[in-house]
């Protein structure tokens, strides 16, 4: 008898039409009880993942960190040398790893569970509604706009995730154009955020040791886009990806995952960790622009998804860069300081362009910045 594949979806370009252009999604796809991955989902041996070959992360990810004193206002009983600590252990996590927990970072627990729930809302809607956000269908497609995968039209292989994102420009264009059924959710949430993220942006970028004030550290966190990610249940995760591996472009992204698991990071060339859900912690990842801004000091991390096979996983990552027409490259100062210029000036959207024009490929979107 043939398999449930095989019955839905007789040619491959069955798949990709009823996925991309009927915009059902891989949620679509999952719900027609298929219990084979059709073959534009599988990925090489070589991208699979598997827990299996995850390392210890003791020696690279330490416990979640405390930033609540970084929230403190000027004129709170603020502790200085409690300020301090945590900024060290965050440019250290940022030089090691990339990536690290945080806690106590001003967004409640209420609103990074209604961003969750916003995110399976959103994914449940009939495909029609969901299509209305396509690309070709947004009203405002250069901001909002929900997709599969990452670039289904030219990667080799899909992967098993649909997303919705979202840059904030003003309320007004939120209320105008982000899906009403999210919207409330996700924008709360961002401004949220606003806090804990200028409060990492700064600890990081004077962490670096240059002279560097207020206006410049918001030309390069000022653009914040919120995505939701959805993660069906898959019938076969051990030869798929949720996401190929691939750093970020942001500076920063702070990530709400939920309690499934699945979220894999690159220790250096040592091997992959598994960065475990914990309940209220935010994820904060380094992107490739703080990699560029830091002329290397901080590491932006690759990193990737395993599918599971018994849940949806969803995930909201704040995804926080500069501006399209803003000069990216070593902070001034800071060639000079560490003696070399790893990374040369560019604009953030030549960095933006070049990065969306190629699959997931690991760190490689850093090659194009390259000095
Ligand atoms: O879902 C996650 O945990 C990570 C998502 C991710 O890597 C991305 O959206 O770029």
């Amino acid at each position: 008898m043939a398999d449930s594949t095989a019955f839905y979806f007789e040619k491959e370009t069955d798949v990709f039409e009823f996925v991309v252009k009927k915009g059902h999604g891989v949620k679509g796809l999952a719900d027609t009880g298929l219990t084979t991955i059709p073959p534009r989902y599988v990925h090489p041996p070589s991208e699979r993942i598997d827990r299996k070959d995850t390392i210890d992360s003791t020696p690279f990810l330490s416990a979640p960190i405390d930033i609540a004193a970084l929230l403190e206002e000027a004129g709170d009983d603020v502790d200085n040398d409690e300020k301090s600590e945590i900024c060290k252990k965050l440019c250290e996590a940022a030089e090691k790893l990339g990536c690290f927990l945080v806690m106590n970072h001003g967004v409640s627990h209420e609103v990074m569970e209604n961003a969750k729930r916003a995110a399976h809302i959103f994914f449940n809607l009939p495909p029609e509604r969901k299509l209305s956000y396509s690309k070709e269908n947004s009203p405002c497609p250069t901001h909002v706009f929900s997709a599969t995968g990452f670039t289904p039209q030219t990667g080799k292989s899909l992967e098993w995730k649909d997303y919705l994102s979202m840059l904030y420009v003003n309320d007004d264009q939120v209320r105008k154009f982000w899906p009403e059924e999210c919207r409330d959710a996700a924008v709360a949430y961002l401004k949220s955020a606003n806090k804990m993220i200028l409060a990492i942006s700064r600890a990081l970028l004077k962490g670096l040791g240059v002279e560097i004030d207020e206006s410049m550290i918001r030309s390069y966190t000022d653009a914040r886009t919120v995505n939701m990610n959805f993660y069906p249940p898959c019938p076969n995760p051990d030869l798929t990806v949720g996401v190929g591996r691939h750093s970020d472009l942001a500076a920063l992204t702070i990530l709400l995952q939920d309690d499934i698991g699945g979220l894999f990071v690159k220790a250096q060339d040592k091997g992959w960790i598994e960065i475990p859900p914990v309940e209220d912690a935010h994820v904060i990842n380094v992107g490739d622009t703080l990699e560029i801004l830091s002329n290397g000091r901080y590491k932006s991390v690759e990193h990737r998804v395993l599918a599971s096979n018994t849940r949806a996983r969803v995930s909201v990552p704040i995804f926080v860069t500069p501006n399209r027409p803003t000069t990216i490259g070593p902070i001034p100062g800071l060639a000079e300081k560490d003696g070399e210029t790893v990374y040369r000036q560019l604009l953030f959207g030549e960095y933006m362009d070049n990065y969306f024009k190629h699959d997931h490929q690991g760190k490689t979107t850093l090659d194009f910045a390259r000095a």
